[in-house]
């Protein structure tokens, strides 16, 4: 008899930001198109923080967390799906590193190496931003020491899956 495997699902880690417009609106509407993608379960949320940009021009503070989903989609599948999410909430690209809508990151795909010229994980900077450390840290994501960071405050913003 055949049998077809379906494959095993991977721990996804995404970082969400945004710093343009109803910056929680559209961080909740990125883990709401998490939630509702097929092959996407959303595992945890992590508390919003308030970050001082981190390069780029002069431009407002941003609205930070991390999202771990559980997932059966490839690595490009979810970096499709993370600019599906950005599209939804009609992110432009006005600047390189400049103030956006909304940004959607994989930081990990399971313990997966990749390195493309569009994808490559473990994200390259993930460890020297507090605004991806303290999420994860929150998150318990092992490996993650959570540090002393400057310009990452608790935002009071609150993130719900449904
Ligand atoms: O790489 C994500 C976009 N981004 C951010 C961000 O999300 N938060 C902060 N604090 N600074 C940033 N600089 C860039 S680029």
């Amino acid at each position: 008899m055949s049998r077809v495997e379906s494959p095993q699902p991977v721990r996804v880690l995404l970082g969400i930001g945004s710093n343009l417009g109803d910056r929680s609106a559209h961080l909740q509407s990125a883990v709401d198109g998490l939630a509702a993608a097929a092959g996407v379960t959303v595992v945890a949320v992590s508390p919003v923080y308030e970050t001082d940009p981190v390069g780029g021009p002069e431009q407002p503070d941003f609205a930070n967390a991390v999202v771990a989903v559980d997932t059966t989609l490839t690595a490009r599948q979810v970096l499709a799906l993370a600019q599906r999410l950005e599209a939804a909430v009609d992110r432009v690209r006005i600047e390189r590193w400049g103030p956006r809508t909304l940004d959607v990151d994989v930081l990990f795909y399971g313990d997966e190496r990749i390195d493309e010229p569009d994808l490559i994980v473990p994200h390259p900077r993930w460890a020297e931003r507090g605004f991806v450390c303290v999420p994860l840290s929150d998150l318990g994501v092992p490996g993650v020491v959570r540090g002393e960071w400057t310009g990452v405050r608790p935002s009071g913003l609150t993130l719900v899956v449904r």
